[in-house]
């Protein structure tokens, strides 16, 4: 069997594996609480076939000092607002920031793209929890794909069809 062929089957094995991976996800799948956080959503396809138009990411309560990375071809939109709470970032007390980005363009179904922000994962967020980021990808054709499930307790993102991309809280390295 040639190079490629067995290429092509353990890549389809993969996807069959974990149907998740191939939705809208997040590229480091655990952070430490405390730290920042490079977010990458990664973004395989459109919805059914159609183009992706707009990306927008809600940001969870707790993750502060958010910046997106903007994107050639793609505008970018930043919602801002207040905090539920009040967090320390840098010696400051925040109690608002960024509580929504979009990326607005054209991604061909094609094609795969990444959409990247950093910010800082407070302490909010306890080890083994999961903190998700809500997303609606727009498409052409007013096709719309929402990653909002949160799995429940037990459940994992594989046991459904739109879930949200998460990244889980792991406790500091001793
Ligand atoms: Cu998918």
């Amino acid at each position: 069997m040639t190079k490629t062929r067995l290429a092509a089957l353990g890549a389809a094995a993969l996807m069959l594996a974990s149907p998740a991976l191939a939705h809208v996800t997040l590229e480091a799948p655990q952070a430490t609480a405390g730290s920042t956080y490079k977010a990458v959503l990664r973004v395989p396809h459109g919805c059914a076939g159609a183009a992706t138009l707009k990306v927008r990411v809600q940001i969870p309560e707790g993750f502060i000092g958010v910046k997106p990375m903007p994107k050639a071809g793609w505008t970018l939109d930043i919602v801002k607002g207040k905090y539920d709470g009040s967090y320390q970032l840098h010696g400051n007390t925040v109690t608002e920031g960024v509580k929504e980005l979009s990326w607005t363009g054209n991604l061909p179904d094609d094609y795969y793209d990444e959409f990247v922000f950093r910010g800082t994962l407070t302490d909010a967020f306890a080890a083994g929890s999961t903190v998700y980021f809500p997303v609606v990808q727009q498409c052409e054709g007013d096709k719309t794909e929402r990653w909002i499930e949160i799995p429940a307790d037990g459940k994992t993102a594989d046991d459904y069809e739109s879930p949200a991309p998460g990244v889980r809280i792991v406790a500091p390295a001793k």
